[in-house]
């Protein structure tokens, strides 16, 4: 028996899916992040640092880390009824960069987390999604232990466009890691607004 909407009583949400990339540096947080906010239990491929990657992962500064992402972290989050964001942890590490323009293939927009203590490591993320006009923010992961600066000063260091947003954020905690990614839909619904060309009639 086939049962029509009414009968089924609410009419089915089409939840409008949204693709974001979360890109920076080695150990920044990326995994964390989506981690943090994932409904659904986050596709990891992680590969022990052996020996012979150290040369090659830096890993000052991250004492701790004893395993890096070698494909992506995959992960998703209901933001409301009708709006699914799909999120793709992309591998920091140069070696991995020809994975990025098949990722940022239908992307809405990304969010690219930086350290304080390791800012240059974003630069090459920054880099990549200017060029191609893919609207992004920047998260600033905001480790103990780092020295807190003023977001201006960020901004400047990093040579940041003035409509671009920075927002200070922990990759551990959910509201901080949703708030990034309200801010990224915000900022590409905006830029995407402006580029709209002015309906005539
Ligand atoms: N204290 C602190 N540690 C964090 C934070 N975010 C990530 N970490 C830790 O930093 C390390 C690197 O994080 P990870 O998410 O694996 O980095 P990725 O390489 O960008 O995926 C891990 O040991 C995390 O537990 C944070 O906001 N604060
Ligand atoms: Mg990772």
């Amino acid at each position: 028996m086939i049962f029509g909407r009414s009968e089924r009583g609410k009419p089915p949400v089409e939840p409008v899916t949204l693709k974001i990339l979360v890109a920076g540096g080695f150990g920044v947080g990326k995994t964390t992040l989506v981690g943090a906010v994932s409904e659904i239990r986050p596709l990891r491929t992680e590969e022990l640092l052996t020996e012979a990657g150290r040369p090659v992962d830096d890993v000052s500064g991250v004492e701790a880390k004893n395993t890096t992402t070698v494909a992506m972290d995959f992960g998703r989050i209901t933001l409301r009824e009708d709006l699914v964001l799909y999120l793709f942890g992309t591998p920091g590490q140069e070696r991995f960069w020809f994975m990025w323009d098949e990722l940022s293939e239908g992307a809405l927009g990304a969010t690219v987390l930086a350290d304080t203590r390791r800012l240059e490591d974003c630069f090459a993320a920054i880099d990549y999604f200017e060029r191609r006009s893919i609207p992004f923010v920047v998260g600033v992961n905001c480790f103990e232990g780092a020295d807190r600066y003023p977001p201006e000063d960020i901004r400047q260091a990093l040579d940041l466009d003035d409509h671009v947003p920075l927002l200070m954020c922990d990759a551990r905690d959910r509201e901080s890691v949703k708030e990034v990614l309200v801010g990224v839909v915000r900022h590409a619904m905006t830029r995407a607004a402006r580029q709209r060309p002015a309906v005539t009639t």
